[in-house]
């Protein structure tokens, strides 16, 4: 999802010397394909995209993929791009990095302050160590890697799994198949209450694109909004989008995650940049989306 907007931006903005693999074609998990695929391509500008990511199912289920493919990734990654002289690496985070109870909204500088959410613990630990690893390279070696940290994201491309995806796919999913068998109730996971910031992919892959160009200095940039709904405001939202009559139900079984997680995003906003896609704009472009696949530009 990310790593196909940010190439639409990119095409858009007139940039046409693109050197691009999805997973099959190469897998950055094994350290000599990554050599191999830097020493021979050799390219100046890297968007780190590629991770292991899922909704916080996933990220409990699945706790040793997650902090073991993230960490060889960047790894590997990070090191072939200082090795073979990378002219500047953009590094994506989460901000699941942040601890569990930090203040909101969330600064830059909190960064280590306090304890993670256990729910996606792993995996915010090998984005931390991702974001040491650009400045350690930066400060050691003068590498131009920096990183940045976006808020949950949603778009073109995303994951609809039922189980393992993110609240706003599935959601989408679950309002619309609930419509369409006439079901009396979608099950929203939890209590509803926790708060969550949606940023667009095509927001997040401009913001990346300015930061490419304007930004190079250590440390980290909160990607996001600003705003955030509860997840009951969000189940609400998406289902008038998808037109669904039926009530919702909460499983108080599944988990709620951190209470809120909410970017500050002056940083971003000072150096001049700011979101376009509201909530309610962007569900509506998912979901037909959603409901034409064929639409989607395909993944690069
Ligand atoms: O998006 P989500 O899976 O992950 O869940 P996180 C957000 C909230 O939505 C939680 C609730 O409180 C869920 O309990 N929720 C309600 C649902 N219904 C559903 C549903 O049908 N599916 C899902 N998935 N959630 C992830 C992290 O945290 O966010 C990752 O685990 C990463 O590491 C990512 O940071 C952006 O927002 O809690």
């Amino acid at each position: 999802m990310v790593g196909s907007a940010i190439h639409r931006k990119l095409l858009g903005l007139g940039y046409t010397n693109f050197i691009t693999r999805n997973s099959s074609e190469l897998d950055l998990r094994i350290q000599e394909t990554v050599n191999e695929f830097f020493e021979t391509e050799r390219p100046d500008y890297v968007f780190l995209a590629a991770a292991k990511v899922g909704g916080i199912w996933a990220n409990q289920s699945f706790p040793a993929d997650f902090i073991y493919q993230n960490i060889v990734v960047q790894c590997n990654v990070i090191h072939s791009a200082y090795a073979t002289g990378v002219k500047k690496l953009l590094f994506l985070g989460s901000s699941c990095i942040y601890p569990k109870l930090a203040p909101q909204p969330m600064k830059e500088e909190y960064l280590l302050t306090g304890l993670l959410e256990q729910t996606n613990e792993p995996y915010a630990i090998a984005k931390i160590a991702g974001i040491k690893m650009c400045d350690a390279y930066r400060a050691q070696y003068g590498c131009n890697f920096i990183s940045v940290m976006p808020t949950n994201l949603y778009g073109p491309n995303d994951n609809y799994d039922l189980q393992n995806a993110h609240v706003l796919p599935t959601l989408i999913r679950k309002f619309h198949e609930a419509k369409q068998n006439g079901d009396p109730a979608v099950t929203v996971w939890g209590t509803g209450t926790p708060k969550r910031e949606f940023l667009h992919a095509d927001d997040l892959a401009d913001a990346c694109c300015f930061l490419m160009e304007n930004y190079n200095q250590e440390g980290l940039v909160n990607i996001g909004t600003g705003e955030d709904v509860t997840i009951t405001e969000l189940a609400l939202l998406i289902k008038e989008v998808v037109g669904y009559e039926g009530d919702l139900i909460y499983d108080a079984s599944k988990p709620d995650g951190t209470p809120r997680k909410l970017m500050d995003v002056s940083k971003l906003t000072n150096l001049g940049w700011k979101y376009s896609i509201e909530l309610k704009e962007g569900l509506k472009q998912v979901y037909a989306d959603y409901l034409n696949p064929s639409s989607l530009i395909p993944h690069p």
